[in-house]
């Protein structure tokens, strides 16, 4: 069975045999490696194939699993429909509307990359740590380029500082330091996605771990020391000895869709002080009996965490009011539509 190497376990048949099947065929189990934009590349038992996206409302990400119908004619498949995902690491869309943009589905490990040259930036992790526990993926950080760094002992303290419990790594695909103890994370079946800014080493890793150059990967420009984008699609890729590494095109924000979960894991203590100020509305700037100003002064809470969390559930509290607002909005559209129905059936009546 080629899927099982691609991820299919007994949680995937259990849901295949919940599908209500009126199709002839039996459907076949796909999960989509590569997206084109109008096709998808899948794998399944009968190996690669191309399919069209579906025209529905489902969004279908790398990663994904679905079923292919069969027609009779044996050359051609559709997607019948989509299994319900494991986790799914997702973002607010680029551009003006208020859209989720699904990045990968059903990934087991997260690893995120930042270089230790220039990519360095704890605000940036914090954000990648709060999605991708909001995934429900397990996160790894992973810095980059420890052969360009003459403090990495220091950078790795203060990611440790940012992801207390994630386990950290400084690699170098030049000397190679590190890269033997990540493959721990290459379990035959299980998914790991890279995520990190363009230029942060994510396909020069692939490549590494694959043992050859199965990527192109960025030259440095001279003059900025920046490198352009070549990495255009996400693609899933099986690893020799087992395993599946997702590599994505850089992204250039990451901004926050959803953070409930994410957000508790990663400041579950702020949220826990503020449930301890005398007032429940609290604004934490001069109320007596608040818990945050305390454990400002007290040092308990660091400044650098509450000016985390306050930015933070500032873009949220933003993005939820877009979201209410865009709701409202399909209301409105609703009742207008409804208003011109009667409005044309009163017409009619009284002709
Ligand atoms: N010095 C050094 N350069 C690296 C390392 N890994 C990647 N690079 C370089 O960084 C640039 C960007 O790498 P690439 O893998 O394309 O980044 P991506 O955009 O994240 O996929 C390339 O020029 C790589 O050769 C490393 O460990 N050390
Ligand atoms: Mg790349
Ligand atoms: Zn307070």
């Amino acid at each position: 069975m080629i899927i099982k190497e691609y991820g299919w376990d007994e949680h995937f048949n259990r849901e295949l045999q919940k599908i209500d099947n009126d199709t002839l065929l039996p459907l076949l189990p796909a999960r989509v490696l590569a997206d084109y934009g109008q096709m998808l590349r899948v794998i399944t038992d009968k190996g690669e194939l191309l399919v069209n996206r579906p025209i529905s409302n489902i969004q279908l990400a790398v990663g994904d699993w679905i079923a292919l119908e069969q027609s009779t004619n044996p050359e051609s498949y559709s997607i019948y429909t989509a299994f319900p995902r494991k986790t799914k690491f997702s973002r607010a869309a680029a551009g003006m509307e208020v859209k989720e943009q699904i990045v990968a589905a059903n990934v087991d490990t997260v690893f995120i990359l930042q270089s230790l040259n220039r990519d360095f930036n704890m605000k940036r992790l914090e954000r990648y740590l709060i999605s991708t526990w909001e995934s429900g993926a397990t996160p790894v950080v992973v810095l980059t380029k420890s052969d360009c760094c003459d403090d990495v002992a220091e950078k790795m303290a203060e990611a440790y500082n940012t992801a207390p419990g994630v386990d950290i790594y400084s690699i170098s695909c030049i000397t190679q330091e590190g890269i033997d103890d990540i493959r721990k994370y290459l379990i035959p079946g299980k998914t790991v996605a890279l995520l990190g800014s363009s230029g942060v080493g994510k396909s020069t890793l692939v490549n590494t771990l694959v043992g050859k150059e199965i990527l192109k990967t960025q030259e440095i420009r001279e003059d900025d020391n920046r490198g352009r984008h070549t990495t255009t699609h996400r693609e899933l890729f099986l690893l020799p000895g087992g395993g599946l590494i997702l590599d994505t095109p850089g992204m250039r924000s990451l901004s926050l869709w959803e953070a409930d979960t994410g957000m508790e894991m990663m400041f579950g203590d702020i949220e826990e002080l503020i449930n301890l100020c005398r007032f429940h509305d609290c604004t934490h700037q001069s109320e007596p009996g608040c818990a945050v100003i305390k454990a400002l002064e007290s040092g308990e809470l660091e400044q650098k965490r509450w000016n985390s969390w306050q930015k933070l559930q500032k873009e949220l509290n933003h993005l939820e009011a877009k979201k209410e607002g865009k709701q409202r909005q399909i209301e409105k559209q609703w009742g207008k539509q409804i208003a011109k129905l009667q409005k044309e059936l009163y017409k009619g009546r009284h002709r």
